[in-house]
């Protein structure tokens, strides 16, 4: 029997972790492992550090189990999609197990499902419950979905091939609700989170012959668009769309006055080789990591703008 089933079967307590300011993928990911144990009739709790989860994920199934606070009871817990120990946001006392698929992956659990080169935690998932032969119900196949959407940009990312489609082709094969999925995940947005989009977007500025776009957001923008942290995603990853914009920085300030930056490419340049200068975590194209108050906005921002003028291939296109 595969080690991790092992671990679910003879475990009595199971407590799947979503990463703090959870994205789609972590939330989808934990609900279909949630599922997956609940129909084992196992005692099964979901754990996320962060309290403001995205409304727009209230669709996936189990969501509304969320709990801020660690059952002290348990003796087996599964982190999903973190690429480290501190994006659990709390130290089990307990076994670990980490299914992710972050280039940055530490490897940081006893037992560790780690996969680069899937397209999402939820892509990992999907394999694992293959290979195991278990049976992908509805809510699973719906979660499942979710994820594998939304970190494939809708399926549009770079490394998106015919495995994505594949595995998608299955998923609504077993039931996945891709219309409710689609809908949420892909084309809700708040006027909140359009506002702050406008006036990123009226405030970017183009670097090096406009192949890096600059967002610097201070928490007065923020609350000026009555916006969330999490808001600033939008612009950010769009404005890749534009012809010449290889690389999104984002300088964000969080109300606690540090810093959260945000690295997006579109081109070989690697993010998350800038990323993990500041001890930050991610993939190629996308990478993240926060810095504390004592650099301004625009400190920050030169510094990062030197470090990424090192790297970027000024080759002729
Ligand atoms: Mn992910």
């Amino acid at each position: 029997m595969n080690e991790i089933v092992n671990k679910i079967e003879n475990a009595k307590h199971i407590v799947v972790i979503s990463h703090i300011a959870p994205d789609a993928d972590s939330i989808s990911s934990a609900s279909a492992m949630y599922t997956f144990i609940l129909q084992k009739h196992k005692k099964v709790s979901w754990f996320c550090k962060s309290k403001n989860i995205d409304r727009r994920f209230s669709f996936i199934p189990w969501i509304e189990n969320i709990r801020d606070s660690f059952p002290a009871s348990a003796d087996l817990a599964i982190s999903l999609d973190c690429g480290d120990k501190n994006r659990l946001g709390f130290e089990p006392h307990c076994e670990l197990i980490n299914i992710d698929h972050h280039e940055s992956n530490t490897n940081f659990a006893t037992l560790n499902l780690v996969d680069k080169s899937a397209i999402s935690t939820t892509e990992v998932l999907f394999n694992f419950f293959k290979q195991n032969e278990i049976k992908i119900n509805k809510k699973m196949a719906t979660s499942l979905y979710a994820g594998l959407l939304d970190d494939s940009d809708g399926f549009l990312h770079e490394s998106v091939d015919g495995t994505t489609f594949a595995v998608a082709l299955e998923l609504i094969a077993s039931g996945a609700e891709l219309k409710t999925c689609n809908k949420q995940i892909m084309k809700n947005s708040s006027l909140s989170a359009l506002r702050l989009k406008g006036l990123m977007f009226r405030e970017m500025s183009l670097e090096f012959d406009a192949r890096v776009a600059v967002f610097c957001v201070s928490k007065e923008d923020i609350t000026s668009c009555k916006a969330e942290l999490r808001d600033c995603e939008g612009a950010l990853e769009e404005s890749l769309h534009l012809h010449y914009v290889e690389i999104a920085l984002l300088v964000r300030e969080n109300s606690d006055s540090t810093l959260k930056c945000s690295i997006r490419s579109c081109s070989s340049f690697d993010s998350l080789k800038i990323a993990q200068i500041f001890d930050g975590g991610g993939h190629k194209s996308r990478a993240g990591f926060s810095l504390g108050s004592e650099f301004t906005i625009e400190q920050a921002k030169e510094k990062i703008l030197n470090l990424i003028k090192k790297d970027i291939q000024f080759e002729k296109r």
